[in-house]
């Protein structure tokens, strides 16, 4: 039976409150039951383990065609071509998502891995003997900047642009703010850098943007579709495995016995990344749009409404975690939904889980001690959890 009844909520999970503290808010957001409405946005919140799953695997009733974020694609006209794997549905969707499966492979993984150790060696041998660093710009955004469209093929000059068109892609998932008028003020020029590295022409030999236009050239893809889909790399493989690897270092750096579990034996780098992962993904939330009325635990949901699906909050749901809020490289992690789950589940998720398990070994075998030195800040983007600033005293390794 549906009822009329909805429970709402003031929260504004876009707040800098709410974003400072997301995880006492979700636990305020749980507590009102499966299903909230947000005034402030005229939205819906889940953020329960248990609810967020069917919503994220339910393609035909939750789109993703509506948009990633809180703007309505039914209803608004969206900022930028639509992502021909983000923003789509079945049937377009599967064609774009096996050509990104392919490209990222085990194979492919494989070949580049080695690149990875040798990056992630020179990048914290340039910090290990420093003694305070500020993490985030000196340390952790130079690694995926250099390896991320390495990989890709991209000619060394203007990567830049990659993290302002990054924080546009991710910002467009947020409110329309003073932050992200002044940032788009720019769009015009970035937009036109980012379109003219997508094309064939602009793809070095060997990486996996070739690949992509290899699987043009067999006819799986149009030349304009292998365009967007390099698009969607430079959107989605950068900013995001940034903010990841800087939330584990956080989470290593404040929890000083996992540190010295994972000093002892860099194999748990990978352990500690996905339980990172876990406990503080740098992607909080996804959207779905319905494409119908629906029932939702009693709820009645109209047609083209939005869902904000928390997955923050699934991590550290304690229906479905024991000792949600601690950080345990040790702990259990399979089921953990910070990667999302179902058909738009990230498909970069391999890649992004070498980057981090590269990177966190290296550390693990030069640095000694690792300790905040200050306050951690959070970057403003609101469509990613992330930090601008991660101050660390930190002592090398004796061999
Ligand atoms: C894309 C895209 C952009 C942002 C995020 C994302 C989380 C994909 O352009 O395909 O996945």
């Amino acid at each position: 039976m549906s009822s009329a009844t909805r429970v709402t909520s003031d929260l504004d999970p876009f707040s800098p409150e709410f974003r400072a503290d997301p995880y006492s808010a979700y636990e305020k957001l749980r507590s009102l039951g499966p299903i909230v409405w947000l005034e402030k946005y005229d939205i819906w919140a889940v953020s329960h383990h248990e609810t967020i799953i069917p919503v994220l695997t339910d393609w035909e009733t939750y789109s993703n065609a509506g948009g990633g974020g809180l703007a309505n694609y039914f209803k608004e006209k969206p900022w930028r071509r639509p992502s021909i794997i983000l923003e789509v549905d079945p049937p377009e969707h599967p064609k774009a998502r096996a050509a990104l499966t392919r490209t990222l492979s085990p194979k492919t993984l494989r070949a580049i891995r080695p690149r990875f150790e040798q990056d992630a060696a020179m990048f914290v041998d340039a910090v290990a003997g420093r003694g305070e660093i500020d993490a985030i710009p000196e340390l952790v955004t130079p690694y995926p900047l250099k390896v991320f469209p390495d990989s890709v093929g991209m000619e060394a000059d203007g990567r830049e642009n990659l993290l302002t068109y990054g924080s546009m892609v991710f910002g467009s998932f947020g409110p329309v703010t003073p932050w992200y008028e002044e940032l788009m003020s720019r769009v015009g020029p970035v937009q036109d850098w980012i379109l003219a590295h997508c094309k064939r022409e602009a793809m070095l030999p060997g990486g996996i943007g070739e690949m992509i236009y290899d699987a043009v050239d067999a006819g799986d893809l149009t030349e304009e579709e292998g365009g967007l889909l390099v698009r969607s790399f430079l959107s989605a493989g950068v900013d995001t495995t940034i903010d990841s690897i800087g939330l584990c270092l956080r989470a290593l750096a404040e929890h000083p016995d996992q540190w010295a579990l994972l000093r002892e034996d860099p194999s748990l780098a990978r352990a500690a990344f996905e339980e990172a992962t876990r406990y503080d993904s740098s992607s909080q939330s996804l959207f779905r749009t319905t494409t119908r009325e629906v029932d939702f635990a009693g709820t009645t949901i109209g047609k083209h409404e939005k869902i904000m699906c928390f997955l923050g909050s699934a991590g550290r749901d304690p229906a479905r975690w024991e000792n949600a809020d601690t950080f345990d490289i040790r702990r259990r992690t399979v089921g953990q939904i910070g990667f999302g789950v179902g058909i738009h589940g990230c498909v970069g998720q391999m890649f992004a889980r070498l980057e981090a398990e590269v990177f966190f070994q290296a550390l693990a075998a030069r640095i000694e001690t690792l300790e905040p030195s200050g306050p951690s800040q959070l970057r403003l983007n609101p469509g990613l959890r992330g930090l601008s600033s991660l101050p660390l005293a930190i002592t090398p390794r004796k061999h």
